[in-house]
Parts: structure tokens; C-alpha cells; sequence
């Protein structure tokens, strides 16, 4: 199988990876930016810069693989970086998958591509208190989120006018070992490591505690990834969720209780969003029904193995 992963030196994409490698796969990564660290540690995979904003590269690159499969994780992934980088995100979450679709659509029509878009996309609506469904409707407050549901359009348009294999993963938010501290659990791990190795005073940093989020472990989000492109239905979105809604204040509760440090806690204005949404947890039946994907790792053993990365970072 010819694998070909955008973003692969990103957060999911150096777990899918280590997922997929073996002797049946050829991996082709395209990393970015040019200097990425990440790079030095990727065995067993073809690696390559391309910065998916550029047309000609784009296509250059499908045509020197003729991949089976496409993984597409390229993307500036962060809201508050989208807010102050707008015409960057919309042009590398927006124009980067439409190159990549015309590339495909024009050298390996018959590819199966997975498109990664965002629970994001649900947005804020009053007094919902029942998970998300793939139907509902959807309703963008950020950057971030818009360009997602525009790549989700390209995604429909290109399965059904243009008869690409795309499928859609609707990602709820993921943590895990790795993770840029950019995002929430990862940022409170890295904080509460820096404390216990005294570099750092006993106060953590943190935003709006009281929102409800559903967070998946990402090598379980890399298993509903290769699941998709394995049973997915062709022009189909999936959410990719864990169905339950925990409040960050529990989160940031259990990330405490694995520490011995006693820490004080400090709201950062910084950290507070523009637009926040309350409550935000997806329904997962047809994931389950049509992949058969379950969620395995539980969330004290994502976030026990997320705080043990950042222990062991220098
Ligand atoms: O932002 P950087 O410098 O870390 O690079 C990211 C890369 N990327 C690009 N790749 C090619 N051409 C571009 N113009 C471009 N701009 C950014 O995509 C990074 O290496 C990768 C995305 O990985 P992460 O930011 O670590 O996100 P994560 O959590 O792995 O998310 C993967 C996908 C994204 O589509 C998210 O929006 C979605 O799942 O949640």
C-alpha cells in the first residue's frame, strides 16, 4: 500500500506513523516547516518538505508517489493562532486541501483520502445538551472552524460531482504524548512537569475551566483514521469523539492529583477565547456502526502518559 501523509510530522501525524509502519506499507510524509525537528526522528518513512499552499509542489509531489491512500493532516490546527493568522489559515487549510484535491483528482482519481476537519465546526448553540450528530447543523465561530467546514464543502463537492474517494473525519479534540503545549491538557501537563523540576513557581496558568469538552487519547484517533479509509463510506462525514462531555476543571483535577506539588491556580486573560464554546460532545454511533472503531484508552491514562512525556522533556 503507497501511503501518502500531509502534515506528517505534526502531533497525529508522527502517531499514525508509527501506526502504519511496516513491511506492507510505503510511507511518504510531507513535513513542514522547512527546519521541522521532527524530522531527524522518523525511521521507515520517505520524508519530504511541502508547504501544500503551492500549487505545482502539491501536484509534483502526487505524481512522484501515485499514493493509494491519503492522509490529509496538513493545517494551521490551532483557534487562537487562526484568529491572529487568518489569511494564512484560510489559505493553507482552505487552498492546501483544494491543490491537493486537484492533484489527486487529476493523477490518482481512484485514491482513497481522508480529509481531517473539526468538532469545531459545531459552534456555540444555546441550552444543547445532547451529543453532536454528523447532521446537525453547523454553525462556525472562529477562523479555524470556517475553514474547516470549507474544506468539508470541497470534500462534498469533489466525492459527488467529481467522483474522488473522500471521506471525512469531524475530529473532536485529542490529546497524548506529544502534543504541542499550544493545546489545553498538553499546556497543563507541561506547566505542572515544569513545576515539579523547579523550573518553574507553583502557579499554573490557566483559561476558562468551567467549558465540557470530549477528548480522545490520539493513538486512538490514528485507529479511527486508518478505520475510515479501510470501511469509511465514499462523500461520508464521521464524528470522531468519545460520546462523553468532561469539564476541563476535572481534567486539570486528575492532571493535579498524579503530581506531589502543591500549585496555585492563576487565570491568564491570554488564554481566555474570543468566542467559547460552553459544551461541546459528539455522538459516535456511526463511526461504531459502520467502522466498528471504539475508543480503548481511558482519559486518566491519556493524561497520566501526556504529564510522564513532559516529565522526561528536557
Ligand atoms: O504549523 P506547523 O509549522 O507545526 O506545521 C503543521 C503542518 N502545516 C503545513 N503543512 C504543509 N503546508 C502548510 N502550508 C502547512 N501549514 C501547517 O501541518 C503541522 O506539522 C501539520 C499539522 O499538525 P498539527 O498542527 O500538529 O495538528 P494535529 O493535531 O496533528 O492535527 C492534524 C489534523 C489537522 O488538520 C487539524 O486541523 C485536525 O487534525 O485536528
Amino acid at each position: 500500500m503507497k501511503i501518502f501523509i500531509t502534515g506528517s510530522t505534526g502531533f497525529a501525524g508522527s502517531h499514525l506513523i508509527d501506526y502504519l509502519r511496516s513491511p506492507e506499507n510505503k510511507i511518504f510524509g510531507a513535513f513542514f516547516p522547512e527546519t521541522s525537528e521532527k524530522v531527524k526522528k522518523m525511521n521507515g518513512v520517505e520524508l519530504f518538505y511541502l508547504d501544500i499552499t503551492d500549487e505545482k509542489e502539491t501536484y509534483s509531489a502526487v505524481k512522484a508517489i501515485r499514493p493509494e491512500w491519503i492522509f490529509h493532516l496538513a493545517a494551521v490546527s490551532n483557534v487562537r493562532y487562526s484568529w491572529k493568522n487568518r489569511r494564512e489559515t484560510m489559505e493553507t487549510n482552505i487552498l492546501g486541501t483544494f491543490h491537493l484535491f486537484e492533484a489527486a483528482r487529476k493523477l490518482v482519481p481512484s485514491a482513497r483520502i481522508l480529509f481531517i476537519s473539526s468538532s469545531d465546526v459545531y459552534g456555540i448553540h444555546m441550552h444543547m445538551n445532547r451529543p453532536y450528530k454528523e447532521e446537525d447543523v453547523v454553525h462556525p465561530v472562529s477562523p479555524y472552524a470556517y475553514t474547516k467546514i470549507s474544506g468539508e464543502s470541497l470534500c462534498q463537492f469533489y466525492s459527488q460531482i467529481e467522483e474522488l474517494d473522500v471521506v471525512t473525519a469531524r475530529s473532536f479534540p485529542h490529546t497524548g504524548p506529544g502534543q504541542s503545549p499550544d493545546f489545553v491538557c498538553s499546556d497543563w501537563a507541561c506547566q505542572i512537569a515544569s513545576i515539579e523540576k523547579e523550573k518553574a513557581e507553583p502557579v499554573l496558568k490557566v483559561g476558562n475551566i468551567d467549558v465540557e469538552r470530549d477528548f480522545l487519547d490520539v493513538r486512538d484517533v490514528i485507529k479511527a483514521y486508518t478505520g475510515l479509509l479501510k470501511r469509511g463510506k465514499k462523500g461520508e462525514v464521521y464524528n470522531v469523539c468519545s460520546g462523553k462531555a468532561v469539564a476541563l476543571r476535572d481534567i486539570l483535577q486528575l492532571l493535579l492529583s498524579f503530581s506531589p506539588k502543591k500549585v496555585d491556580l492563576d487565570v491568564d486573560p491570554e488564554k481566555l477565547r474570543k468566542a467559547d464554546i460552553p459544551m461541546l460532545f459528539g455522538d459516535n454511533g456511526k463511526i461504531k456502526q459502520d467502522v466498528k472503531w471504539e475508543p480503548q484508552i481511558s482519559l486518566r491514562q491519556t493524561l497520566s502518559d501526556l504529564l510522564d512525556y513532559w516529565r522526561c522533556s528536557p
